[in-house]
């Protein structure tokens, strides 16, 4: 595996450099080669999510049904199998049927569900066994696989509990973790829902990017309630799976907020190296309530940084314009 300064957890780049110096010093001709990450854009993606609660997972997964990389979609913190029928539901609506849905963690909760009533009967409960969906999408590369975890972690680590070699073949984005969260008492939701989850996935991936959570709690990345993108998917006369999501997006404004932001999508657009998401490299802890903070000596992240919310917005809005104006998605199109 190549590596540059982004990767250089072990200061292989620092070790080559001060090679380098020695043999200039001493006319060794020594010359090295320059170290840089291969693209992943390329490579299959597994979608980790709660989708059925906020909205933005749903929105996220509109996106991704355009993505001929999006291999497999799991569920978590699961409605007995509810969110899973619903993501199936609209991924065939999207026109991906190819894409296997696997229903995973329940973690008991029933709170967040916004899709009361939603999926037709007829739509199946869908399969349950994650380690095998995701052994498939491994054999089917030898190389890396984007894992994008836009829920709690409770699948994620279980699958490497159980096999923590598999570490070395993901790419985790993963929305969780926060430094300067809103409620000092308490973690972001994804890490506090399920916190021996976050603490394993810590403990057991490889330099995880984690999208804090203040990164995209701003109006900024918002779809209210009547806002263009909310009236454009609840057209009455727009396809099928666009006023699915909208209905969707009634329940959680009508139980919870007149807003929801977009927070998956944005780990989904930094998993598709898209640049709206800046990552730094540090070193956090994580306590008993899954809180994180930056500590000298803890464990080797990847946290956003800078972020671009505005153009962000604007590649969202036009993935889903695209998606309304392909009637079935952008998928149908290939
Ligand atoms: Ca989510």
């Amino acid at each position: 595996m190549k590596h540059s300064d982004y990767d250089d957890e072990f200061g292989i780049n620092e070790t080559i450099r001060a090679t380098k110096d020695r043999s200039d010093r001493f006319n060794l001709g020594y010359e090295p080669k320059a170290y840089f990450p291969p693209s992943r854009r390329d490579t299959p993606m597994i979608i980790d999510t709660d989708a059925g609660g906020d909205p933005d997972d749903a929105i996220a997964l509109i996106a991704a049904a355009a993505e001929p990389t999006l291999a497999l979609v799991l569920t978590c913190d699961e409605l007995g199998g509810e969110r899973a029928r619903f993501v199936r539901r609209l991924l065939d609506l999207l026109g991906r049927p190819d894409v296997p849905v696997v229903t995973g963690s329940d973690l008991g909760n029933t709170r967040l569900n916004c899709i009361d009533g939603l999926t037709p009967p007829h739509v199946p409960h869908q399969p349950d066994d994650i380690r095998a969906a995701v052994a498939k999408v491994l054999d089917s590369t030898t190389g890396p696989v984007r894992w994008v975890g836009i829920g709690p972690a409770s699948n994620l680590a279980a699958l490497l509990t159980e096999r923590p070699d598999l570490a070395e073949r993901l790419a985790v984005f993963q929305v969780g973790g926060a430094l300067r969260y809103r409620d000092p008492e308490r973690a972001d939701h994804n890490f506090r829902t399920d916190i021996p989850a976050a603490t394993a996935l810590l403990g057991l991936v490889r330099l995880p990017y984690l999208q804090l959570s203040e990164t995209t709690f701003t109006p900024e990345v918002e779809i209210a309630k009547d806002s263009p993108l909310h009236r454009l998917l609840a057209d009455p006369t727009g396809p099928e799976w666009a006023r699915f999501v909208a209905a969707h997006m009634d329940q959680w404004y009508a139980k919870f907020h007149h807003a929801t932001m977009q927070h998956d999508a944005l780990a989904l657009s930094s998993a598709m190296e898209l640049p709206f998401a800046g990552y730094y490299r540090a070193q956090i802890a994580i306590d008993e309530r899954a809180r994180t903070t930056v500590v000298p000596d803890g464990i080797h992240v990847r946290l956003t940084g800078v972020t671009h919310h505005e153009p962000f917005m604007r590649w969202l809005t036009e993935q889903i314009e695209t998606a309304i104006a392909a009637g079935t998605g952008p998928a149908a199109q290939a």
